[in-house]
């Protein structure tokens, strides 16, 4: 049998040129002489996603027979651009550069074309990209289930120093990733009231008579593992109106009103809520959470019933993690498809949610606790809150059982704080709902069980567990890092992409002088590679020779990112005050968005940009620091940045971080770390050395008993001369033109409240900056310790926090898929 090449899955240069070419013109439908460079970007997407796609249905195909399936249930999922991570799972990279470079194009260029899909505000979201990543490279079977915002995360611009939120409209070019499955449809249901009744069999039932049905329309994006056959799916739903519903408008002559609840319907799904760490309380974002949660159970149940197998056996055939609280009225939702629409009792119901459900918390921060006003629940969803009032009745007999008389604890279990206004804490009903809770670094777990989660631990123990975020070294080593990915895979061989631990073999090279000094050379290169964006977007020229010293992040003030700017004030006076110091010269580089209503932080990024541009430009310092903050921080961005570090900056309050993920990516691509003990940098520090790591700062039972004594940051400012002059610059209008009134809210701040405790910490953050300074003088051994450091991450692969996941929460195991088809 002779095989011809197809223009679809052949991967020739030949095949793919002329894929290419067929692509532009019936897809696009365009000449080569007209086409634009985005119209060779879909056309090179449309050739790559055609040979995604065998995998793919194969995938789908080979999880049709009973294998158990992990769903992970996320609002957000911030995947990163497509193109350069597909053609790396599908090993053909290179290929496709020569077929586009054969055809006259610029392969970076086209890249350069691609949207990201913005779909989370940080860590959380990004989280549960590498997750995907790795589950389709351990070949587990998995879907992921989110929201596809027509507007994701905000562009950031700044003008005058100040952020300002555009529109993201990644939608407006198309998007070639992603296949609708309109014939896949769901119903949702909002408002009404319940009605209780029986039913024919004389059966006590309970119906919802909603006000307001929705459909959900979803959208599939084929997530492909590294060189394997998995593509597993990114299932987001869209809300769109039902016909019927506003026909019924429409006949009766309003037609005005039958476009509104369009509208309304549609209105959904519009936009992702750019706050991290502090809730709203938003309706609309009760909605969306119970929306796609609503989308994804009826998808699994219908998955399920299309396979003959009793819907009894629905923990067994499915994992759910509930990834924070956002998607936690996933229980009630399940009880209520089990036991009012599947007819299950309440028992066998309670025993297939709790085993179904597993409930990982991302933060300690009160005001990131979720909570919904009874009133406004009730009102979105009255059988929801019957049946949470039902499992709290059940679950606080069993804590009166155990505690007779400790109404305190009972207070503290409840589903609903009755405190003052009346609310849903969807912690407490994730924890009740739920088989396993899990933190995500180690610290993070022991302070959840010592606070917030105190009571939940002590009442069910053998729940929690840690597992530690991991990030796939896909995307941020092969895919960002080519440089130093060569070198690596030239001395030790390709393993360590998908063994991360693999890298320990570098340990030896690091007395290398030779190895040494290439691994320098590439930092070099790839610094000066930042340093050309650098200058190419906003002007300023930066010395590649300098130390870059790099704090990317949301801009938060737990996170302090104006610790880091008392430092680079302190840096600049020592400057000023002896010109001829001989001082280890530095870039500070910032980036990051604010949530678009916390003054607090974009006053952070008024501070940084207004301290910039008197450093920049003052003639006395310069060549010897500059700073400059990088606008518009996102997955794009962090692939330019990460690599281009010496220094990472990790400097949270103790116990405020749950984990960083930004820590494990820095620490990865070979730059050293500054940083309090928080989150993972415990554990980084723990595995890289502690002689290779520069920490400072007060431990959490420091932060904790200083709080308790009574922490008086005024007395810090007052004993400490230089963090004096510090402060009284910023004060003094010196950054702001004479304008003394800019930063006042900052300042007094940190003299009169400092939460987060800088002015504490300010004096180790500056000696351990010093020594910063003083190693990177000796370039040998710098090197030998960012080459220890790599060599030592092996821990921080997301791939290592699935097997976690899989072995100790979902219990599955991965399936293998041969293309058969
Ligand atoms: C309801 C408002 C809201 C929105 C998002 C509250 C909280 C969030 C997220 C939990 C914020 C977040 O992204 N947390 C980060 O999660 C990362 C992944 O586990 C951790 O590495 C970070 O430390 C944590 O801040």
């Amino acid at each position: 049998q002779i095989r011809v090449e197809d223009d679809r899955t052949g991967l020739s240069i030949t095949t793919l040129r002329s894929a290419l070419a067929d692509n532009l013109f019936y897809i696009q439908g365009k000449f080569p002489g007209t086409a634009t460079k985005n119209d060779y970007y879909m056309a090179l997407a449309y050739t790559v996603r055609d040979r995604l796609l065998q995998r793919w249905l194969n995938t789908t195909q080979t999880y049709r027979k009973n294998v158990k399936v992990v769903c992970y249930l996320s609002a957000e999922f911030l995947i990163g651009p497509q193109l350069v991570n597909n053609l790396i799972n599908l090993g053909i990279y290179a290929k496709i550069r020569q077929a586009v470079e054969e055809s006259g194009l610029s392969l970076q260029e086209l890249i350069e074309q691609e949207e990201e899909p913005g779909l989370g505000n940080g860590g959380l979201g990004r989280l549960a990209a590498c997750y995907l990543d790795s589950l389709s490279t351990l070949e587990i079977p998995a879907i992921g289930y989110g929201i596809r915002y027509e507007f994701g995360i905000f562009d950031q611009e700044i003008r005058d120093g100040w952020q300002v939120e555009i529109t993201d409209k990644w939608l407006q070019y198309g998007n070639p990733w992603e296949i609708a499955r309109p014939e896949e449809y769901v119903e949702v249901k909002f408002g009404g009231r319940s009605e209780h009744y029986y039913d024919e069999k004389g059966n006590y039932r309970v119906r919802w008579i909603p006000d307001r049905v929705v459909k959900g329309v979803p959208y599939d994006t084929p997530i492909l593992g590294y060189q394997v056959n998995t593509a597993n799916t990114l299932r987001l739903w869209k809300a769109e109106a039902i016909e019927s519903f506003d026909f019924q408008a429409f006949n009766i002559g309003d037609y005005y009103g039958a476009v509104d609840a369009k509208i309304v319907s549609e209105n959904l799904t519009k936009i992702l809520y750019p706050n991290d760490e502090v809730i709203q309380g938003k309706e609309l974002r009760l909605q969306q959470q119970y929306f796609f949660v609503s989308c994804a159970l009826q998808d699994m149940i219908r998955l399920l019933l299309s396979t003959e197998v009793s819907l009894e056996t629905f923990h067994q055939q499915f994992a759910v993690q509930l990834n924070d609280t956002h998607p936690a009225i996933g229980v009630a939702e399940l009880m209520r498809l089990l036991v009012d629409e599947h007819r299950i009792d309440w028992d066998k119901a309670w025993h297939i949610t709790q085993n179904t459900f597993a409930f990982t918390n991302h933060t300690l921060l009160p005001e990131a606790l979720e909570k919904w006003p009874i009133e406004l629940f009730g009102r979105l969803l009255p059988r929801h809150l019957e049946i949470i009032y039902e499992i709290n009745q059940r679950f606080l007999d069993r804590v009166r059982m155990k505690y007779p008389r400790d109404l305190g604890k009972l207070s503290r279990l409840s589903l609903i704080d009755e405190s003052g206004e009346r609310y849903v804490r969807m912690a407490n009903l994730a924890c009740v709902g739920s088989h396993a809770i899990n933190g995500v670094a180690e610290l993070h777990t022991e302070l959840l069980k010592k606070t917030v989660l105190k009571d939940f631990y002590e009442f069910f123990p053998e729940k929690f567990a840690n597992v530690t975020n991991g990030v796939t070294p896909r995307r941020w080593m092969v895919l960002s890092n080519p440089r130093l990915t060569r070198l690596i895979t030239e001395k030790i061989g390709d393993r360590w992409i998908t063994h991360l631990d693999d890298l320990r073999k570098l340990e030896t090279l690091a007395d290398d002088a030779s190895f040494r000094q290439q691994w320098r050379q590439i930092k070099q290169e790839t610094k000066g590679d930042l340093a050309a964006y650098i200058r190419k977007k906003l002007d300023i020229i930066v010395d590649p020779k300098s130390l870059f010293d790099i704090q990317v992040k949301r801009i938060h003030e737990y996170k302090r990112q104006h610790l880091n700017v008392l430092h680079v004030i302190t840096f600049y006076n020592r400057l000023k005050h002896d010109r001829d110091l001989d001082i280890t010269p530095r870039t500070f580089i910032f980036g990051g968005k604010a949530a678009p209503g916390y003054f607090m932080a974009k006053l952070i990024i008024k501070l940084i940009v207004s301290v910039a541009n008197i450093v920049n430009n003052d003639p006395d310092v310069r060549d010897r620091m500059k700073v400059v903050f990088i606008p518009d921080f996102n997955v794009t961005l962090g692939q330019r940045i990460y690599p281009a570090a010496d220094l990472s900056e990790q400097i949270s309050t103790a116990g405020k971080e749950a984990s960083g993920t930004g820590n494990m990516k820095f620490a990865l691509n070979g730059a050293l770390t500054i940083g309090t003990l928080d989150g993972a940098n415990v554990e980084i520090r723990e595995e890289v050395g502690a002689e290779n790591f520069f920490l400072f700062g007060l431990t959490t039972e420091e932060v904790y008993g200083l709080k308790a004594r009574g922490y008086r940051p005024f007395d810090y400012y007052n004993q400490n001369a230089e963090l004096k002059a510090v402060i009284d610059l910023i004060s003094s209008g010196f950054f702001s033109h004479g304008d003394v009134d800019l930063f006042k809210p900052l300042i007094d701040n940190l003299l009169y409240r400092d939460d987060y405790m800088l002015l504490a910490d300010y004096q180790s953050y500056i000696d351990t900056q010093e020594k910063v300074s003083q190693a990177y003088r000796d370039r040998e051994n710098w090197t030998r310790m960012s080459i220890l450091n790599v060599a030592r991450m092996g821990k921080f692969s997301s791939d290592r926090s699935i097997r976690e996941y899989a072995q100790k929460i979902w219990k599955v195991e991965p399936v293998p898929v041969e293309l058969l088809q």
